[in-house]
C-alpha cells in the first residue's frame, strides 16, 4: 500500500478550549492557528502549531458528540492521530480490502476544508486513526 504522506495532526479531547489555550500558547509557546466548528463531527476545534506538528484540541458541541462520549468514558487527553493521504476514497477501499474496519466508508467534511475518514480503533490496536485529504492535494 502507498505510504501515508505525513502526520497531519494530533487530536486531543478537551472539556474547554478556552481553559486550555493558555497552556498551549503560554507553557509550550505553540502558535495558535484558529478555531473552527465542524458540524458533521459535532466538535469545535482549535489548531496550534509546534514546528511542523499540528495539535487539534477538540471540544464537543453536543451531548451526543463522539468527543463528549470519549470525555465521559476516558476523560481529557489524547484522542486520535490523523495522517495525510491522497485519494482518500481509494485508500478507504484498499484498507477495507485488507480487512481493516472503517468507521467511515465514505469521506466526510473535516476542518480546513479537508475530507476525512476514521478507522475503527479496534482495527488499529487501540489508536483512533484518521485519514485526512486536504482539498489542495
Ligand atoms: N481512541 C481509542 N479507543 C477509543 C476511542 C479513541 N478516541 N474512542 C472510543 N474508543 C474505544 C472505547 O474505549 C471502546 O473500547 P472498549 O469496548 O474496549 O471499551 C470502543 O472504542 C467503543 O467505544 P464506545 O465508547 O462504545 O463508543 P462508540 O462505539 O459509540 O464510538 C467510535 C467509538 C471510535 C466509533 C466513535 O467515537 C467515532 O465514531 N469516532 C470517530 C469520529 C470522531 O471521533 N470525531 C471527532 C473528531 C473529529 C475531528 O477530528 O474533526
Amino acid at each position: 500500500m502507498e505510504p501515508v504522506k505525513s502526520l497531519n495532526h494530533i487530536g486531543i479531547a478537551v472539556q474547554s478550549i478556552d481553559t486550555q489555550r493558555s497552556f498551549y500558547e503560554g507553557a509550550l509557546g505553540a502558535q495558535f492557528e484558529g478555531i473552527e466548528v465542524v458540524p458533521d463531527q459535532k466538535v469545535r476545534v482549535a489548531f496550534f502549531r509546534v514546528s511542523n506538528v499540528r495539535l487539534e484540541l477538540l471540544e464537543p458541541t453536543a451531548p451526543d458528540s463522539p468527543v463528549a462520549k470519549f470525555l465521559e468514558k476516558r476523560g481529557e487527553g489524547l484522542h486520535h492521530l490523523a495522517f495525510t493521504v491522497e485519494d482518500i476514497q481509494s485508500r478507504i477501499a484498499d484498507l477495507k480490502e485488507s480487512g481493516i474496519r472503517m468507521i467511515d466508508d465514505t469521506p466526510r467534511g473535516g476542518a480546513h476544508h479537508t475530507q476525512i475518514a476514521f478507522l475503527h480503533p479496534k482495527s488499529s490496536f487501540g489508536v483512533l486513526t484518521e485519514l485526512c485529504e486536504p482539498q489542495s492535494t
